[in-house]
């Protein structure tokens, strides 16, 4: 976000690793959230080792970081569309598609509601009328499964679904709204006016309810509120969620360097919690926009702990002596404890089949209505398909090309049109590696394409014009997608609506190919291989495209559309060699900023893949 160290850069790597393995399983998804699959893989792609490839545009970096310490939200929206008019007219990148969710289940649900900020099911909202099959247990069929229970260490959806159900926030999304918030173990949302967001916002002020139980047996104390938010920062782990916390209350991105060593002390983690009374007090390090401050609380990573469970398990024992030695530990101490208080208890986790949650009779909303949840891990379709239709599961995760197969069959019913925080956009490589073996000669000679081919304007805006954008959401979405300008997504708050959008025009590519280069693109022409990973119909769809695109505008551009295992794309990607690639980012939280930073900033995750070039250095 802010000031993005290269540590930093890895842990929003995971991130985006999440949103690409749903990309590349989901194909052309635009899965409800309930669908998406765990985050990371378990090994982390190499870190680029290209130094010096982007130049950095410190206007728009300024921007960008002016963007997230603004407070009055009348500036914040002037920022971000100046940012997304510089987006436009730099074309670093084009956004092709927001995708639109689908939700699936039984018609003797009740109570679901739809939120995009959060993943996966709310249990304590739902129940089943009396004609159902097992009325008072709701069955979740889906693909993938949890990572780990542990709230400071899951960054992926799948985690969250359950994390969500065992554990409370301080705060929480009021239902569908992403910038409505209500208190949860916090006694009230703070605000300016009633006198608990203080010192322009540095100062902010919960005060806790009291007799919350948890399921270990104890009480929510404001103590386990501090223990949780500062073993969160104590934790930190590689590629985990703890940054979003440490950039408002540390003013640092990661608690250590990029060499691994810490950068914190005690006292800074320490100070940034403090209890007094029945209050807990959070210290800003620097000006922090409320609502994205209270988004971040309303996520799994936010959640409160009971600390003397935590302790039992082996986590941080709230001392600062050792406290390093709890820093990136290399597994996670609650990985399949429930040190929670929310309205379901962890029952049982069996791996690679299902996650048990039973009802906690004494949470402090009064007890859920369903006895029991479960989420089922059912991999092959045609399983879920069949629980499906058999009543044996209640909400089912369907993929986009299965949803004739349930169309109109009666008992169950389809939710459609669900906005997401989540787009997909094609990228261009301004600095390719010269060793890449998809740019042909490496030269401007007809043979291929020099490394630094994109990093002319007028190519991007020539590629720009040759994608059939109406197409792809007609047949590859078949209509469940919105075309929208980027780098952020609508729905948002400072999104604008009116910010014109790339769409076909072949004489607008052939004028861009023409000026492009002095000339020498079009009057040499190029070669470039554009890959896509076997099973990706959008990524096949956009190649296709092009090739058809671009070869019709002059017979010396040649397009070699290549299919390859995701391994090879996911690796050529983040080394650089992929003159465009395309990918999806899932945002962590609503918020313009987790859109800018990534897509525009010199440090931002994909500029790190780009070699991010604008104008105003050439
Ligand atoms: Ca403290
Ligand atoms: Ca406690």
């Amino acid at each position: 976000m802010v000031r993005k160290s290269v540590s930093a850069i890895s842990k929003t790597v995971a991130a985006v690793i999440a949103v690409i393995i749903v990309v590349a399983i989901v194909a052309a998804i635009a899965a409800y959230m309930v669908t998406i699959p765990p985050s990371a893989p378990p090994t982390t792609p190499t870190t680029p080792t290209r130094t010096g490839v982007y130049i950095k545009n410190p206007e728009v970096d300024e921007l960008i970081e002016k963007g997230i310490m603004t407070i009055d939200p009348a500036e914040r929206e002037k920022i971000y569309y100046t940012l997304q008019k510089i987006y436009y007219e730099d074309v670093p990148s084009v956004v092709l598609v927001q995708p639109l969710g689908r939700h699936w289940e039984r018609t003797w649900v009740q109570g679901w509601y739809y939120n995009p900020a959060f993943p996966g099911t709310y249990f304590y909202a739902l129940s089943k009328s009396s004609d159902a099959k097992n009325p008072d247990t709701m069955i979740v069929a889906t693909i993938g499964e949890p990572e780990t229970l542990d709230p400071a260490w899951a960054y992926d959806t799948a985690s969250g679904e359950i994390i969500f159900n065992m554990y409370d926030t301080l705060i929480f999304y009021d239902r569908e709204h992403v910038d409505k918030f209500i208190p949860v173990i916090a006694e009230v949302v703070p605000s300016v006016e009633n006198g608990l967001v203080r010192d322009n916002g540095l100062t902010i002020i919960f005060p806790i309810r009291e007799g919350i139980k948890t399921h270990y047996g104890g009480e929510i104390t404001p103590e386990d509120v501090e223990y949780s938010f500062e073993r969160l920062m104590v934790m930190d782990r590689d590629g985990g969620p703890s940054w979003m916390l440490l950039e408002p209350l540390l003013g640092v991105e990661s608690t250590r360097d990029e060499e691994g060593n810490i950068v914190v002390t005690a006292e800074q983690i320490d100070r940034a919690v403090e209890v007094e009374g029945r209050n807990v007090i959070f210290h800003l390090a620097k000006p922090y926009p409320l609502t994205v401050f209270f988004q971040i609380l309303s996520q799994t990573w936010s959640s409160i702990i009971d600390k003397e469970c935590a302790i039992t398990h082996g986590a941080w024992p709230g001392t600062w002596e050792n406290w390093t030695e709890y820093n990136n530990p290399a597994e996670p101490e609650l990985q399949e404890a429930d040190c929670g208080s929310g309205p379901f208890m962890l029952e049982a986790w069996e791996h690679g089949k299902q996650v048990s949650l039973v009802r906690f009779d004494n949470y402090f909303r009064g007890p859920a209505q369903l006895k029991r949840a479960v989420v089922k891990s059912v991999d092959e379709w045609s399983t879920r398909k069949l629980m499906f239709l058999r009543g044996d599961a209640d909400i089912v995760y369907v993929p986009r090309q299965y949803i004739e197969e349930l169309e109109g069959i009666e008992g169950i019913r389809c939710v459609k049109n669900l906005p997401t925080i989540q787009n997909d956009a094609i990228f261009f490589t301004m600095k390719i590696d010269p060793t890449s073996p998809y740019i042909g000669s490496g030269k401007l000679d007809g043979e291929g394409i020099p490394p630094d081919f994109f990093s002319d304007i007028d190519v991007r805006l020539g590629f720009a014009y040759a994608i059939d954008y109406d197409r792809l959401v007609n047949e590859v979405f078949l209509g469940e997608a919105k075309h929208v300008p980027g780098p952020g997504v609508e729905g948002l708050p400072f999104f604008n609506p009116d910010q014109p959008v790339y769409t076909l025009d072949l004489n607008k590519a052939k004028e861009h190919f023409q000026r492009a280069w002095g000339g020498q693109v079009w009057e040499k022409g190029f070669k470039i291989v554009i890959l896509y990973n076997v099973g990706n119909e959008e990524r096949k769809a956009v190649s296709e495209m092009l090739k058809e695109n671009l070869e019709s505008l002059n017979p010396k551009f040649k397009v070699e559309v290549r299919a390859v295992e995701w391994p090879i794309y996911l690796k050529a990607m983040v080394r650089g060699q992929l003159p465009v690639f395309i990918i999806g980012w899932l945002a962590d939280y609503p918020d313009m900023h987790n859109f800018a930073f990534p897509y525009m900033h010199s440090r931002g995750t994909f500029a790190e893949w780009q070699g991010y070039v604008t104008p105003a250095q050439e």
